[in-house]
């Protein structure tokens, strides 16, 4: 039967080797588990047992006596260094033991040690310990009411509200595994752009259904809420966050809410931010609304993460607004909540420099969100590995406290001893049979969980072992497939936005170029704003003699965009209105680099299809196809983006390709 893409990286296929397939069968005779532990240890075993069972192809028995050589057993024990949700798998006399402080510290490890049996790791010695560095690990859905995603290229919602409570789709449970495997923790099950209605008594048996799926998994669930539900559903003429009814009624909503779901996990809010109601609507600034639900929390255990993507018609270059109303309320919020800051200053872009709100709030604990949904990296048709640019976030220096003050800091909470700390994923899943739509989505799911446990994890060895999970471990199959996917991400910014362009795509869409777009429909932004082309040359001046948006950073930050003449290339139009003739540091001029940039970018996408037909005889065909397709349409509007911006710039810098280049025809 041809690979449909189901079931992820957790395939289980019986390795091919038989000598490791012996190794690990004589490690893995039986799995010993306390009857009486709860549902979250029982998942644990039946997960490392159904994975063990598919890998060394013989059933591995599930018993509560404390077994002999060869046996496995699931513990929980008090062992602080562990943190809650850590684990130790150890060997010792021919027997192996998982080990956590929690149940799903546990599970955490069963998931850990099938990843070990999957990448073909020897169970020799096998020694390891791990705790996640960040506390709250969410995925953010875009999802609605009805069943359609916000940004969503992989089908349609997999939450199927008119469904619930009554029908409880088996994916549900899939989708806990995948999660729990990667170790992420929470889910904000809808969209940002929230519907009241998930906060009625309708709605909430439904997420208490989905909730009752996800919990033996260590999946928490989340909602998002519209500032204005006292309102639209609660019959109140405000939603003043300082209204004494308002805030009885949020406490009133909260605690129904808990009563549904005991473990809930808290709300995530977009307020006065592209046209969604919020406190300011009031006179009131955004801590007043995140203060105002963290204390109708009150003694619960949840959290409010207050989102910082907020920008406004005529307020100036939109690098700078989100600053401009959070930093100054640092320190004015409540112990509860947290700032959900994206990667960049704009918005989910294919390169950005990170947003200056990290390092610059040392008493808020900042959210870091990343989007997986690829708005603006081809949709699902463009195959654009995400480990490396979430990397390049988290290993930016801030310099806020110095040298070494990394964004990876700021949000585990290490720099500014912060005792909350979290990380956020805008899903890219949907009911599409494989989740993601593209094959490689899948990779970028599997890179947010591994990364969010561990940001220290390098992202080519995160890739090797999701495509070791998931396509194969041939390894000349790998050597043509790694580096594609390691690439990949740098490609597309060649031929869609290279040397720090940004915001030039289609409008409506957010999906092929527009870089013409003189006048947007949109008051809020103009593309033609931000890659400022005239005949002088190209790029936006963000140093001192433009908007200074450069000023927010840290000195230490900040200088290493300042000159345009030792800029790296890569955000040069980021910060400066560069001319077209002017010499960059790898020898070209302006224009020269990018054309030959968005040449070279395109013809990549031609390697990259070669080295996916080198992987074909390894690789499932029905996989191997589908991707194939995809890269040919890549190719095709790699094109697009080349021809296009060449041409539309050509027409500012009048000069001719350097040589070598053909025109577009
Ligand atoms: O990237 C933009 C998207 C909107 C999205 C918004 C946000 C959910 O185009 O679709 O709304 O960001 O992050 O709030």
């Amino acid at each position: 039967r041809a690979d449909d893409g189901y079931r992820l990286w957790l395939k289980y296929d019986q390795l091919p080797e038989a000598g490791l397939r012996k190794a690990w069968l004589a490690r893995a005779k039986n799995i010993n588990v306390d009857k009486n532990g709860g549902p979250t240890l029982q998942t644990a075993a039946k997960e490392l047992q159904l994975g063990l069972q598919g890998l060394l192809g013989r059933p591995v028995p599930l018993g509560a006596a404390p077994g002999g050589r060869g046996s496995i057993s699931l513990r929980v024990t008090a062992a602080p260094e562990l943190g809650r949700e850590g684990y130790r798998i150890s060997s010792q006399n021919g027997k192996l033991e998982i080990t956590g402080a929690s149940e799903v510290g546990v599970l955490y490890g069963c998931f850990a040690l099938l990843r070990q049996v999957q990448t073909g790791q020897l169970p020799d010695q096998l020694n390891l310990s791990s705790q996640p560095r960040i506390q709250y690990r969410m995925l953010n859905h875009w999802d609605n009411p009805n069943g359609t995603v916000e940004r969503g290229y992989a089908g349609s919602s997999i939450w199927k509200w008119l469904e619930l409570p009554e029908r409880i789709d088996p994916r549900y449970q899939d989708y806990a595994r995948a999660n729990a495997s990667i170790g992420l923790n929470g889910v904000v099950l809808n969209n940002v752009n929230a519907s009241a209605r998930y906060l009625t008594p309708e709605y909430l048996r439904k997420v208490a259904a989905v909730a009752g799926v996800l919990r033996p998994y260590g999946q928490r669930v989340y909602l998002s809420v519209l500032w204005a539900a006292p309102k639209v559903i609660g019959g109140l003429k405000t939603s003043d966050p300082l209204d004494p009814q308002v805030k009885a009624w949020w406490q009133a909503r909260t605690g129904e809410i808990y009563k549904a779901i005991p473990d809930f996990g808290g709300f995530l809010v977009k307020a006065n931010s592209e046209g969604e109601p919020g406190p300011q609507d009031y006179g009131r600034n955004h801590a007043d609304g995140a203060n105002m639900l963290a204390q109708a929390l009150g003694g619960h255990d949840g959290i409010v993460m207050w989102r910082a993507f907020v920008y406004k018609a005529g307020s100036g270059d939109r690098f700078r607004q989100a600053y401009e109303e959070f930093q100054p309320l640092d320190g004015k919020f409540a112990d509860k909540v947290l700032v959900q800051v994206k990667n960049g200053p704009i918005d989910f872009q294919a390169r950005e420099p990170f947003h200056p709100l990290f390092g610059a709030m040392p008493r808020t604990p900042l959210v870091l969100e990343v989007q997986l949904t690829q708005e603006y990296l081809g949709f699902a048709t463009h195959l654009v590995y995400l480990g490396p640019l979430i990397k390049e976030c988290l290993e930016a220096d801030t310099h806020s406290q110095g040298p070494g003050s990394t964004v990876a800091k700021v949000v585990d909470g290490s720099l500014e001893k912060h005792s909350l700390s979290g990380i956020a994923g805008v899903a890219n899943i949907g009911s599409d049979r494989n989740w993601t739509g593209h094959l490689v989505g899948q990779a970028n799911w599997y890179a947010f969980g591994r990364l969010a446990w561990d940001h220290s994890l390098r992202s080519e060895d995160v890739a090797r072992e999701w495509a070791s999970m998931t396509l194969t471990r041939e390894p000349a199959a790998l050597a043509a497939v790694l580096p594609v996917l390691n690439q990949s991400r740098s490609i597309y910014v060649r031929y869609t936005t290279p040397l720090g362009l940004h915001h030039i795509m289609g409008q409506d869409i957010h999906y092929g170029p527009e870089p013409w777009l003189a006048r947007s429909a949109r008051p809020d932004w103009t593309a033609v704003y931000y890659h400022k082309a005239d005949a002088a040359g190209l790029g936006f001046d963000r140093t001192a003699a433009g908007s200074d948006a450069l000023a927010l950073y840290a000195p230490g930050a900040r200088q290493r965009w300042a000159n345009p003449a030792t800029c790296p290339p890569d955000y040069l139009l980021w910060f400066h209105h560069v001319g077209w003739g002017q010499q960059l540091s790898t020898g070209r001029t302006l224009w020269d680099e990018l054309t030959t940039r968005y040449y070279t970018g395109t013809d990549s996408v031609q390697w990259m299809q070669r080295q996916w037909e080198q992987a074909k005889p390894a690789l499932d065909p029905a996989l191997h196809a589908d991707v194939a397709a995809r890269l040919c349409i890549q190719h095709r509007e790699a094109q697009w983006w080349r021809d296009a911006c060449v041409l539309y710039f050509q027409t500012f810098a009048r000069r001719p390709l350097p040589p070598g280049l053909a025109p577009p025809t």
